[in-house]
């Protein structure tokens, strides 16, 4: 059976895929689609992922897209008995809610970041939008660093699928140059981007792909 990833690596809901790939060994392409490769409006491409968006995850005839539902879907499909993703009701929870707390908490001041500082030319940059989106993507990464100071990973002391969402922007948070703007210090969220950065499939996925 094929398995296709469709995204293009700089994006980071692919890299959460990527890693995810990457943490259970499983082989796969990856076919660039999104951003300036193009060819998310076509009729195949919506047709496996109506929202025109990447990443979309294909095998065979069936395809999933969401980010974090793909996370999901490859620990529940191929490696069930994984600690990525503890079938105990609680603990498989907590894990849940913080995924999707990157995408309701985290993502938007985050992205706004992202694309003011690096995505953005010098001349049309808004450094005063980009200051307050820095001021509320703190508010988000103090959520958890207190998690943090206290255990060595998001849901717990081994590192599991909460820790992918938000290790993938954590390595643009740490990364990124911010043109003169202060940057609020979380010490314990950078000891933990420490620990991802021990991962062999973070540095290939996420690390080693240009802050671009
Ligand atoms: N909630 C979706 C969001 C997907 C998304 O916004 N993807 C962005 C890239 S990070 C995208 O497709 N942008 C348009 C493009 O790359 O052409 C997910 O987690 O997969």
């Amino acid at each position: 059976m094929s398995r296709i990833l469709w995204g293009r690596k700089t994006s980071s809901n692919v890299m959460k895929a990527l890693w995810a790939l990457g943490e259970l060994n499983l082989p796969f392409e990856r076919i660039d689609v999104g951003g300036v490769f193009g060819k998310t409006d076509t009729p195949d491409y919506r047709g496996m992922n109506p929202t025109g968006l990447v990443p979309t995850l294909q095998e065979g005839d069936f395809t999933l897209w969401e980010s974090n539902a793909v996370c999901r879907y490859l620990c529940n499909q191929y490696a069930p008995d994984s600690p990525l993703w503890p079938t105990e009701p609680k603990t498989r929870a907590n894990i849940d809610r913080w995924m999707d707390a990157q995408q309701t908490v985290l993502n938007r001041p985050m992205s706004q970041v992202f694309w003011g500082l690096v995505r953005t030319p010098a001349d049309k940059r808004d450094m005063a939008a980009i200051a307050g989106a820095i001021a509320e993507t703190a508010r988000a990464w103090s959520m958890i660093e207190p998690l943090l100071a206290r255990q060595a990973y998001i849901a717990g002391d081994t590192f599991t699928l909460a820790d992918i969402p938000w290790g993938v922007h954590a390595h643009r948070w740490f990364g990124m140059d911010y043109l003169g703007l202060e940057q609020p210090e979380f010490p314990a969220v950078r000891a933990w981007y420490g620990r991802l950065c021990e991962r062999a499939a973070y540095r290939q996925h996420v690390v080693d792909t240009p802050i671009s």
